[in-house]
Formats: structure tokens, sequence, C-alpha cells
């Protein structure tokens, strides 16, 4: 905590004048405002780049300004003039750089030149690019198996790189493609597969304008999706209903002050952004799900017909009676319990729901990141299917994608579970064996590198080290490797946390102009409604000695497979031609480079949403689970403590996950501070302490591993009693590897059983 360390209520509107004075700020650290401030007006615009921040869509409309506050702190953070290099690593040691926090060292600005580990000196020193590539390729050759390596992707890679990452590993021999998607939407994907048979979401763009009932579940657009903040107010504005369901309080769900409407600014004018809101138990959502269904299952049989649509029910649907039957046995007294709302109001969101024509449900890490999430996906579903709400204007499934290409990369074949489908297509283009067994996730790769199975971990962007749970455990896995390959931007912790060899490989970001042979290059992405487009870097890059991840895949596939089975450089150097490849091999691209002309980029298309259902029956489904018995897992409960409250970790509003740009947390009123506990002040004199005092908070599992974090400051917040809240990655420690969701195997960071001891050294800040 530092002397401007600070907690007060934050009083504005989301958006608005707070966050132009703090774009302002981002810009003018970047050290070239002017230079970006001409690359940002290019955003998410025909010719220019897609944001690096989140993957929500744009707005059809031309000519509007398209980027937000934390969009800005995205471009203003890759697109810096600081770059670090030699020089930078001749100063530190690895254990120096170690005693650093992970603002400082992303702050330190651009990785510029490749680099090695030298053992001896515990320093990065230069290498060149062919030796790191000889290297790469020489560890993989001496594996007993490619299974001993893991190739992690996370969702800012460009659909080509993505595309030849998975061939090279493929042609390498294993699907062990542990992602960032594991630890956020796998399981909307696999509950969506099951339901309606296309793991993404079936809403477009416009579909919000025609909605008459919006849900949010568990999200927090006002800092992670700010774009999702405008058709969110329309829609209020027009009438229709945004109906929130979020145990905190979370401003931009509240109120918006639109930055582009200058009367509207001038006039210090807010507008509301929902129209209800409930804040149900962490966990708490599939009860709450539950409980409306049970209201319109009563209303049905009062006055049949009127609540079900049968003629979608019939013609599109199957398993709609043991779903009934389930909702029928669930008691009342348990719903309210596991929920933590009334039963009056869930009457009051299942008449909101009812009354409506046309319902849109969104959701984000709020569900996706629990024990129960895909059953609590599958029952939105079955809510939304009750009423027909899905493959018709204005209504459908909209699971809010984090990563600007998470959706793409799992399109191009990032999949540790690959379906057979696109195997074959595979095996069939490029005449390989492909291989067919399951590879590891995230929690298996790092289980198997913590058990020395895995030898390898080569990253394509992200930040394992820390976006990873049980951090210690996660640490040890990844300096227990021989390699370890980090494909990166900007420095962070996972460079520290090395194989007994280690590459840093300085890769260009979205800003950068991606010069190759045949001449610029662009990219291609996909947003959360399925649009594809086009990403055309618009700066200088800082160094010569960087390259675009294309580039560097084919530099490493060229050592390993030779030109084997295709042309890796020659691929490399115009990116029309993996666009050919992916044409050939993934559905919804034929004729991807004539598609991409398209102003605005081209729809893929959802079977969802036209109603066709590619599920084991051919049907949508509605999948009947029983609530979960217990919230809290058996290992915690084992553990033989009683949990003081459920922790969830998020994101502050200064942060894109593991990359911090600041310590506040503006619109939560949090300056200058990160290890922070919000806490409801029942639960602060409850538990015996005093709001500000200092807490160590240990989680519980029955493993006889001791997880704690130290010095966190209680700040009384309003939030749930027995509800707490922290920052992730400040607590990832507390999250213990196999605490799991089911079928989505995805870490429960909202759902963590923790108690609190007072901390060894006394302070307090209010
Ligand atoms: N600026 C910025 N933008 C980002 C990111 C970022 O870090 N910074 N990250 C990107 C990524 S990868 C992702 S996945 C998304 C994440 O976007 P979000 O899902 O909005 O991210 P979180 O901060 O994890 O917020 C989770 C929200 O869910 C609520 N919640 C937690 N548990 C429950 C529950 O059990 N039930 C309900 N109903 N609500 C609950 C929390 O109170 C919080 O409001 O954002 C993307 N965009
Ligand atoms: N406790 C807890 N843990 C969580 C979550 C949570 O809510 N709570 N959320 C989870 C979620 S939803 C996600 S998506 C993951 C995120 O996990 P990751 O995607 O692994 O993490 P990021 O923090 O996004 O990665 C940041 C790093 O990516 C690199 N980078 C940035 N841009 C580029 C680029 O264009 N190319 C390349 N090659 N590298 C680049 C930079 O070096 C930067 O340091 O974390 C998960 N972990
Ligand atoms: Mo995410």
């Amino acid at each position: 905590m530092n002397d401007q360390a600070r907690y007060q209520p934050y009083a504005g509107p989301a958006a608005g004048w707070g966050a132009l004075r703090s774009v302002t700020h981002h810009w003018l650290d970047s050290k070239q405002p002017f230079k970006n401030l001409r690359a940002l007006l290019k955003t998410n615009q025909n010719g220019g780049f897609d944001c690096p921040g989140c993957a929500w869509g744009d707005s059809p409309e031309r000519h509007m300004v398209k980027f937000c506050e934390n969009g800005a702190k995205a471009v203003n953070w890759e697109a810096t003039k600081r770059g670090i290099g030699r020089d930078f690593f001749a100063r530190y040691s690895v254990a120096q750089l170690r005693a650093q926090s992970d603002y400082w060292l992303e702050h330190q600005g651009r990785l510029i030149e490749p680099l090695r580990y030298d053992a001896e000196r515990d320093r990065y020193v230069p290498i060149t690019w062919d030796a790191a590539f000889a290297l790469i390729a020489e560890v993989l050759k001496g594996l007993e198996s490619p299974d001993q390596a893991e190739f992690y992707t996370s969702g800012r890679a460009s659909n080509e790189a993505a595309y030849l990452y998975q061939l090279m590993v493929r042609a390498y021999g294993t699907n062990n493609f542990p992602d960032c998607s594991n630890m956020c939407h796998e399981a909307s994907g696999v509950a969506l597969g099951q339901s309606v048979g296309v793991g993404k979401g079936s809403v477009t763009f416009s579909d919000f304008a025609e909605a008459d009932v919006i849900l949010v579940f568990g999200q927090n657009p006002g800092t992670n999706h700010p774009r999702m903040l405008e058709p969110l107010r329309e829609a209020v504005e027009r009438g229709a209903s945004v109906v929130c369901f979020n145990p905190l309080k979370e401003r931009g769900l509240e109120r918006f002050q639109h930055p582009q409407h200058a009367l509207e600014m001038l006039a210090n004018g807010a507008k509301a952004t929902s129209t209800a809101y409930f804040r149900p138990h962490l966990g708490g959502d599939m009860a709450a799900v539950r409980g409306m269904a049970k209201f319109l299952l009563q209303w049905e049989q009062e006055a049949p017909g009127s609540v079900f649509d049968h003629a979608f029910i019939t013609e599109h649907t199957d398993g709609l009676d043991s779903w009934l039957d389930a909702v029928q046995r669930s008691e009342w007294a348990q719903i309210e319990q596991q929920s933590g709302l009334s039963r009056a109001e869930i009457e009051q969101a299942a008449r909101l729901y009812v009354r409506a024509e046309r319902v849109i449900a969104c959701w984000a890490m709020g569900i996706t990141q629990h024990r129960h999430s895909v059953a609590t996906i599958q029952e939105i579903t079955n809510l939304m299917l009750l009423r027909g709400n899905i493959g018709r204007p204005g209504a459908g499934l909209c699971p809010v994608r984090g990563h600007s290409n998470v959706q793409g990369d799992r399109t191009m074949g990032i999949n540790e579970r690959p379906p057979a489908s696109l195997l074959d297509a595979l095996q069939r283009r490029y005449g390989f064996d492909v291989p067919r067994a399951q590879g590891h996730n995230t929690v298996e790769a790092i289980e198997a590198m913590l058990a020395g199975r895995s030898q390898v971990f080569i990253g394509l962007g992200g930040n394992f080290a820390q976006a990873t749970p049980d951090s210690p455990r996660t640490h040890a896995a990844l300096q227990q490797c021989e390699l370890t390959v980090q494909i990166s931007t900007k420095l962070n912790r996972s460079h520290l946390m090395h194989g007994r060899q280690a590459l840093i490989l300085p890769c260009l970001g979205r800003t950068d102009i991606d010069q190759q042979a045949a001449g610029p290059q662009a990219v291609t992405v996909e947003d959360s409604f399925s649009m594809v487009h086009a990403s055309w870097g618009q700066l200088a890059p800082l160094s010569t000695q960087m390259r675009s991840e294309p580039a560097i895949v084919a530099g490493i596939a060229n050592a390993l497979l030779g030109a084997r089975p295709v042309d890796w450089l020659h691929l490399a150097e115009d990116y029309g031609r993996i666009r050919e490849l992916i044409a050939d091999t993934i559905p919804g691209f034929a004729g991807f480079n004539d598609k991409l002309a398209q102003p605005g980029g081209f729809y893929l298309g959802n079977s969802a949403a036209r109603r066709q259902w590619n599920t084991v029956g051919g049907k949508a489904h509605f999948a009947a689970h029983a609530l979960p018995e217990h919230l809290l897992p058996a290992q915690a409960r084992n553990s033989g403590e009683t949990p003081d409250l459920v922790l969830q970790t998020l994101r502050s509003h200064d942060q894109y996950n593991t990359t911090l740009y600041g310590l506040d947390d503006r619109y939560r009123g949090v300056r200058g501070m990160r290890e922070v506990l919000f806490i409801n002040p029942e639960d602060i004199q409850r538990l015996g302490y005093e709001p500000g005092q200092k807490v160590d908070i240990v989680s519980l599992w029955d493993d006889g591993i001791e997880r704690k974090v130290r010095g966190f400051t209680l700040l009384a917040y309003d939030t749930p009693r027995g509800q707490a809240a922290a920052y992730y990655p400040e607590t990832n420690p507390l999250v213990p590897l196999a605490s799991i969701g089911e079928g989505s195997h995805t870490p429960t960071s909202k759902f963590v059983a923790i108690r609190l001891q007072p901390a060894s050294t006394e302070a307090r800040i209010l």
C-alpha cells in the first residue's frame, strides 16, 4: 500500500468525466500521446486495428468513435515508447526482478529483442532468433513423447497465429493446448454445446436494439466491457428492462454517462443502465433461475398455453419433462437459501422475464468460474428455451467473451479436446496422422508439469504464472520444466518463474505495423457475436528485433519440422496464404480472403441462431440437473474448519487480467491499493475486526497444504453478508488447483471458502 491509499465511495456515474481524466493520464504515460491519439481513432474502424481490450462486438454504424476508457488504456499500455532489451536485463538479475511487483514489471516497457536465460549470471541475455528456434526444436525433439510439452495460448493471438500454432503442434504430435479459455468461458462452451449444439453466443449486435428484456448475470461491463453499456442504456431509454444479477452493486450497471455525448457530459447528467437489480449469493444463480422456472411452471399450470412456447418446444426441443420434474422437486427453502434471494424477489424476476416477447441472456465470469457453472448455464438456457427465446430477432444467448480473440482461437482449433471433424479436416488436407488423444487443459498441464510428466512449456502470449490458480504450485510447475518459452509483448512473472532453460521471444501487438516480405499484413479476429474482421497495425514497431506471432510460430515450426506439412516460412511472408489454408479446413471460412474485403467483416453464422441443433439428439436439449446439495465443496467441508466467508476474485477498473495499469478501482472507491478485502460491515463485526484492519486470508481445503495471503485491508463494502471479494491475481494463491468446475475444469475463482486471521503487522488506513 502506498501513501496515496484511500477508500471513499465513488459518487459519479460509469464512464463520463472520470473516464476522460483517466484516459488522459494513460495517454501521457505512454510517452507518445499524439501518435497514440491518431492510432486510437483507428480503433475498431475499417482499415484500423481491433481493440486489444475485450471481445465485445462493434456497432455496425460507420464513423462512430469506437473505443472506451479501458480500450484506450490497453492501447496506450501496448503502444508505449519505453522498451527493454539487453541493457535492462544486464542491470537486473532474475532474482532482483522477482522482488518487483507485477505492475512494475510490465511498466518497464515493451520487450524489444529475443533473450535467453543464462543460469550462471542469473540474467536474461540476447540470443539470435535462429539460435532461439534451434534451441526449442532441439529440446522438443529430445522428449520421449510430444505429450511431454504444453502449448499454452492466451486469447489475444490472431486467427492466423493460432491456426499456424495448432497446425505445428499437431504435426509435432500432441493435443496439449491449455489456454486462457479453460479459466474463462470453458463452461459456456461445454454447456451450450450440449444444450444447443454450438458453444458460442447466438445473438449479434443488432439483437440488443430489439430485446424487451436483457438479463445480465455475473458481469461487470462498466469495467470489463464498457462498450456494452451503450446498448444497455439505450434499451432502458426505450422502455426495455435490463435485469441484473450480481452480489455487488456495480456502478456501470446502475448509471452511465456517455463520454461521446457532449451535452450529457456538460450537463453532467447520467442515464440508468438497469431497471431491476437482484443480488444473489456467490454461486446462487442456478437456484435463482430454478426459482424463476418454478413460477413459470406454476403460471403455466394455472393458465395452460399462456406461458410456455409449446410450438417451439414441440418442434425444437427434447428433455422438457424430466427438467420440469427436477424443477418441481426443488424445494423453496433450498432455493431461497442457496440463491440468497427471497421468494418475492424471484417472483419479480420471473414476472419481468415472462412479460417480455424477446429476451437476451448475457453472462460472464460470475457464472462461469464456479463448481456448478455448466449446470447453471444450462439452467439459464432452459429458461430461455421455455419461451422460445433462442433463434429469433431480439432474443438469444450471449456469453460475453473476455480476450479480444479468445473465441477465434477456439474456432481455429486451439482445443485440447478437438472435435473429430476438425481432426479429419486437417488429416485430409495435410496428409499426416493427426494425434487423436485428448490433450491437457490448463489445470491438467499444471499437474503434469508438477509431476514431471511435462518438460516443456511454450506460451503464445499471456501470463501463465499469474493467471492460474494456486500460485506457489504453478510457479513450481513452471520451474520444474526443462525449457520454458514465452512469446510476449511485456515483461511479466511468467518470464521469472522459468525452467532450467528459458527464452523470451518479443512479439508485435495489435497496434504495431506488421511488415512481411509481401508488404504490411493484417490479421483477423472473431468477436463475441461471431463477426470476423481484419486488424491492421498502425504504429511503427519500437525495434526491428520484434517479430509477429505468425512469424515466430513459423520460425519454431520450420526448425522443428522443416517444410512439413507446409512451407512455414513461405506462409508467414503473406498471411493471405495462411487464410487460404483456414478456408480449406475450418467451417465457415470458404472464400476467407475475399470476404475480408467487406467493410466491418463477415458473420460466421451460428447454427442455434438458425434453430439448427447440432446436439446428440438433434434438438435443443433441456438439461435436467438437481440443485447442488451443497455449494461448499466436500474438500472445504472436510477441512475441519468452518469458513468465515466465501470469496470471489475479480478485476479492478485499472487492470487487464494480470496486467495492472494502476492501483485504483475508481467505481469501487479504492485508490492506491490492491491488497484489500471487500466485506460486509456486519461480517467485520461478527468476526471481531474493525474496518481498515489488516488480516491474513487462509483458504480451506482438505489436502493439508496451507494457502495464505497476507496483509489485506478490510474495506466495509455493500456486499451480501458472508460474501467477500478481492482482486485477482493477488488472491490466486488461495484457489486450490483441485477446486474446479464440474465438466469444465475451470478453477473456481468466484467461490473460495476462506477464514481470516489478524495480520502479524497492525496497520490502519481508515
Ligand atoms: N478492462 C478490462 N477489460 C476486460 C478484462 C480486464 O481484466 N480488464 N478482462 C477480460 C476477460 S479475459 C474477461 S473473461 C472479462 C471478464 O469480465 P467480468 O466477468 O465482468 O469480470 P470480473 O471482474 O471477474 O467480474 C465478475 C462479476 O461477476 C460478479 N459475480 C461474481 N460471482 C458471482 C455469482 O456467483 N453470481 C453472480 N450473479 N455474479 C457474480 C462479480 O460481482 C463481478 O461483478 O473481461 C474482459 N475485459
Ligand atoms: N483468480 C482468478 N484467476 C483468473 C481469473 C479470475 O477472474 N480470477 N480470470 C481468468 C481469465 S477469465 C483469464 S482469460 C485468464 C487470463 O490469462 P492470460 O491470458 O494468460 O493473462 P493476461 O494477463 O491476459 O496476459 C498478459 C500478458 O500477455 C502478454 N501479451 C499482451 N498482449 C500480447 C500480444 O498481443 N501477443 C502476445 N504474444 N502476448 C501479449 C503480455 O506479456 C502480458 O504480460 O486469467 C484467469 N485467471
Ligand atoms: Mo477471460
